[in-house]
């Protein structure tokens, strides 16, 4: 009692004022402040998407907007810096910071996280590393493209040492939070939550914090051998210090296709609870999926030569990862299977959510399928380092996991906001953004196919129509988000009040007020079956 500040009955007004946000260690608050800093750096990131398919609309026609960038050092420098910070500040963080932050300690129905203050502080490490990444640009900017590939990252007069400090940064904030997940799964679940009854989006989690923590430090001290070279002179990459260019790459790319895991395994997670929830049907072979996560994740360290197939590796090494690589369709492949299983004889409700679970599911499969056959050795010869490339990722991490982080913010809206949103102007939105993205991407497979090199401002006559509808389609795509913004905008202003549980879930996060309490459950939950108990 005799408190002398009031509190407010939920987390958002538990307490008032800018310095309770920055000073808060509740995982809820902090969840909400990557979301309102990821969207941020996501729409500058989506700027420079729209800018430089204004370019290619019309590369070589009499000036027009697009010509701003008709300038191949303009165009590369906002081609990395759209790049650099779609993964490294959007896709990366987002499912795990974001949603992960939020809703893990309710899902296994904690309090908190393990290390609250340590949650704080990777917060804190991503802004920091995110507004340096921000201030290159007011600098001598940066032009590598977000692979920093060497010797040249050493050689160029951009301020490449302080981008790669920023990563360095954010890196530490991603190896923090996995760290953080990693303690609570294992020390804070709510009486009878065993590892069996945990939601799937947790084992995704779980699994994509093994990940963080191995794979980023291998990434952090690249990028430290490569400030360095540059500071020092030492020849580690530089070919003209003795150093070995491709050296960067195997160590690059140790960290960086696992950390396509790190973006897609949690998003993989999302879709689970989707589907079970709006089929109203306990998930298919709950115990396949949970642990084709960790073979994903396992599997996903021994392939990481795929990137380097024309690099002049020997033609058994070559043999060797395409093999491995293709082993990562079949943990893949047993969720497609399982999740189509779930939709049998379950009441299949189209809610905007879901939509989103079948958009991904879609596209997923586009993505995953150009990724075996990018996999395949004599086809990657011919498709490496052309649109095909482009296409092939974009479908993977647009989507893919920005489909799903989507899915997830239509589903746990009401939860995180206590607001409902308008279904309608959702599923335009959805409409919207689904069609612009094929239009968009879809005809750079075929760019691809026909040889059109990735990181060009300007090409050939042959490929001009397919850059048309390309460019049109990044308008589509525009649309959508805008409409996606009104929706969550207006939600937040003008919602109905959102119920304990809107969607009739099954999982611990639904059992409490929306929004949650500050310390998330009035009573301490007591589980005593598994997380999607449906029929
Ligand atoms: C949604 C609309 C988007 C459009 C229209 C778009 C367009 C583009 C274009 C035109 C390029 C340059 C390709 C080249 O010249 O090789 C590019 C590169 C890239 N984009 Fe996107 N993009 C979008 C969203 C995203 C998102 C959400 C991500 C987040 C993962 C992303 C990640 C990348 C990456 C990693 C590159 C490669 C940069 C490099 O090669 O250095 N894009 N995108
Ligand atoms: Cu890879």
């Amino acid at each position: 009692m005799a408190n002398t500040k009031a509190h407010g009955d939920n987390y958002i007004n538990f307490e008032k004022g800018i310095w309770s946000w920055l000073t808060t260690v509740d995982h809820k608050r902090i969840g909400l402040m990557y979301f309102i800093t990821v969207m941020f750096f996501f729409l500058i990131g989506g700027i420079m998407a729209l800018l430089l398919r204004l370019e290619l609309f019309a590369p070589n026609a009499a000036p027009n907007v697009g010509q701003i960038l008709a300038n191949g050092d303009v165009y590369n420098q906002v081609m990395t810096y759209h790049g650099a910070i779609m993964v490294f500040m959007v896709i990366v963080p987002g499912i795990p910071a974001i949603l992960g932050n939020f809703f893990l300690p309710l899902q296994i129905g904690a309090k908190d996280v393990a290390f609250p203050r340590i949650n704080l502080l990777s917060w804190y490490c991503f802004m920091a590393g995110a507004i340096l990444a921000i201030a290159t640009f007011f600098t001598t900017k940066i032009d590598t493209g977000w692979t920093f590939y060497t010797p040249y990252s050493i050689r160029t007069g951009t301020a490449t040492a302080m981008m790669v400090l920023a990563a360095f940064i954010m890196g530490m904030s991603s190896i923090l939070t996995g760290l953080n997940f990693i303690v609570t799964v294992h020390k804070l679940r709510a009486p009878g939550m065993t590892m069996h009854r945990m939601p799937l989006f947790i084992w995704s989690l779980y699994a994509t914090a093994i990940l963080q923590m191995l794979a980023t430090p291998v990434l952090g001290i690249t990028l430290l051998l490569l400030a360095v070279e540059r500071f020092l002179g030492i020849g580690i990459f530089d070919p003209k210090l003795g150093g070995d260019p491709v050296l960067f790459q195997h160590f690059f790319w140790f960290y960086s296709h696992p950390a396509v895991y790190i973006m897609i395994i949690p998003a993989m997670g999302i879709i689970s609870e989707l589907i079970t929830t709006f089929s109203k049907k306990v998930i298919f072979g709950y115990t396949a999926i949970a642990y084709s996560s960790l073979g994903i994740a396992a599997v996903s360290f021994f392939v990481w030569g795929h990137h380097m197939f024309v690099s002049g590796q020997s033609e058994t090494t070559g043999i060797v990862f395409s093999f491995l690589t293709m082993l990562v369709g079949v943990p893949t492949a047993i969720k497609m299977f399982n999740w189509v299983a779930t939709f049998y004889k379950g009441s299949v409700e189209f809610r905007s959510p879901m939509l989103y679970a079948l958009g991904f599911m879609f596209l997923f499969a586009i993505g995953g399928v150009t990724g075996v056959m990018l996999a395949t050795l004599p086809i990657d010869v011919h498709f490496h380092d052309t649109y095909f490339v482009v296409a092939h990722f974009h479908y993977v991490m647009v989507g893919g996991t920005l489909m799903a982080l989507m899915g997830g913010y239509y589903y746990w809206f009401p939860k995180m906001f206590g607001k409902m949103y308008n279904e309608t102007t959702a599923r335009i939105s959805f409409v919207f953004i689904f069609i612009g993205f094929n239009v968009t991407f879809f005809p750079q497979f075929i760019l691809g196919a026909m040889g059109m090199p990735r990181r060009y401002f300007d090409y050939i006559p042959a490929y001009e129509n397919l850059n048309k509808i390309s460019t049109v389609g990044s308008w589509l795509i525009l649309i959508g988000f805008l409409v996606g913004l009104y929706t969550i905008v207006q939600g937040l202003m003008k919602g109905e009040k959102a119920p304990m549980n809107p969607w009739g879930s099954k999982t611990l996060e639904w059992q409490t007020s929306s929004p949650p309490p500050h310390d998330n459950f009035s009573v301490e939950p007591v589980v005593t079956a598994g997380p999607y108990e449906y029929r």
